[in-house]
């Protein structure tokens, strides 16, 4: 994967942001480009500001669906003064990019960039690409970079926040996600509206009927915003999954921004909408309810939201545990949750797929089995008892039974 990172204080992200990054994608061939957020920029203080979650909330509303953009809140969750050159260290180690990283400045800052925080380091980690952001001419920079041929498009967040401030015209600068939480949350002194209406997911009719956008609004509204961004790293790797090992990417999409949908429910209720499936609640999912999870997340996929796709379903139901019976899909699910790039405590070396590219559903075994017995290894560290079917698919790897 060829990385870009793309930083800011995304207060509030507005479509000059979106803009840039797709622009890059499209301009120098990026397969990504990694939106991080700044908990607190080195140069801009003070002004009473949203609150870090309230920023992170709107970036995460403003991309449904778009598996090419990625939000890493690691600058938010370091807290202190956001410095690039952490950022990006901290970016090589969990990513694993293919080459080096680039990092986009805009025009406005491009000419401060020699004052950031070790700047020379910066200059050999990443390449720096200058992107146009407001309408003056090209000018000149004393630091090896490349320019972006992009439009400019004159926006900025001060005008975003100095317009809502004003009571005036704002609302289409920004994306409808954003802009449904600007209203909803009442921010930058907007009179606040409440919350939408229960049960029509946010923007939804600016986005459209498409599934995928659908459910990514509905995750969001029902997960909390941190269980909400796992879910989108999960939904973007095993897209990528599917894609190296040939299956069907949107269905990967899909199968993982849903598939914590059952983590916030009550015990009673997880194990209510288990039964749905009309499997025994085995020993070990009596004592501890939360693994229910994926069965009881699978049920309301089911029944709430009419999902039938039956590898949809299997991978959502067993992405917990594993099961005896696990598809193609399944295991790519199960892989990446296990394994997505915020997860914090996995051995980078897990997350490189290079050398898997067309191996096909021999070459998913092979990694599914051993990300599978790294996490059993782990669940046994722990003292868990290991749930049934956890211990049929471990037997089935150990014997070298493929499904
Ligand atoms: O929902 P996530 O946090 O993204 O991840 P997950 O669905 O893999 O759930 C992780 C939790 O499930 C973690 O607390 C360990 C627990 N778990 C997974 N398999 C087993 C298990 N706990 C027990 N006791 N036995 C298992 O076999
Ligand atoms: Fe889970
Ligand atoms: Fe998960």
């Amino acid at each position: 994967m060829k990385l870009a990172v793309l930083g800011g204080s995304f207060n509030p992200v507005h479509l000059g942001h979106l803009y840039l990054a797709d622009a890059a994608i499209s301009g120098f061939g990026f397969d990504r480009v990694l939106l991080v957020p700044a908990f607190r920029s080195p140069f801009k203080q003070g002004a009473a500001a949203p609150s870090p979650q309230d920023r992170l909330a709107m970036l995460a509303a403003s991309i449904p669906g778009d598996p090419r953009l990625l939000i890493d809140d690691c600058e938010i969750r370091r807290e202190g003064v956001s410095y690039t050159v952490d950022t990006l260290a901290d970016i090589y180690r969990r990513y694993l990019p293919e080459g080096r990283l680039a990092l986009i400045l805009g025009d406005d800052l491009a000419r401060d960039f020699p004052r950031w925080k070790k700047s020379d380091q910066i200059l050999s980690m990443a390449d720096i690409i200058i992107a146009r952001r407001t309408l003056a001419d090209t000018a000149e920079y004393p630091y090896p970079c490349r320019q972006m041929q992009n439009e400019a498009v004159g926006i900025s967040s001060a005008q975003v926040r100095e317009l809502i401030a004003q009571g005036k015209h704002w609302r289409y600068l920004v994306p409808a996600g954003a802009r449904t939480i600007i209203e909803e949350r009442g921010l930058y002194g907007l009179p606040d509206s409440g919350p939408a209406e229960d049960g029509v997911p946010a923007g939804d009719f600016v986005s459209g009927p498409g599934l995928i956008i659908r459910m990514e609004a509905e995750a969001r509204r029902t997960l909390t915003l941190s269980r909400f961004l796992h879910s989108r790293q999960v939904a973007v790797m095993t897209a990528d999954l599917c894609r190296i090992f040939g299956l069907d990417s949107r269905a990967g999409y899909l199968a993982g921004i849903v598939h914590d949908i059952g983590k916030h429910l009550g015990d009673e209720e997880l194990v209510r909408l288990a039964k749905t499936d009309r499997l025994p609640i085995s020993a070990v999912e009596k004592q501890k309810p939360s693994l229910l999870h994926g069965r009881a997340g699978a049920a309301l996929l089911k029944n709430q939201y009419g999902i039938r796709d039956r590898d949809i379903l299997d991978a959502v139901r067993f992405h917990t545990t594993g099961s005896g019976s696990m598809g193609p899909l399944a295991k790519a699910l199960y892989i990446a949750d296990k394994i997505e790039s915020s997860r914090e405590g996995v051995e980078p070396g897990l997350r490189d797929f290079r050398g898997y590219e067309g191996t096909g559903e021999q070459g998913l075994d092979r990694l599914f089995g051993k990300i599978f017995t790294e996490t059993v290894a782990w669940l046994r560290l722990k003292k868990f008892d290991l749930y049934e079917g956890t211990l049929r698919q471990l037997e089935r790897i150990e014997r070298g039974v493929p499904r």
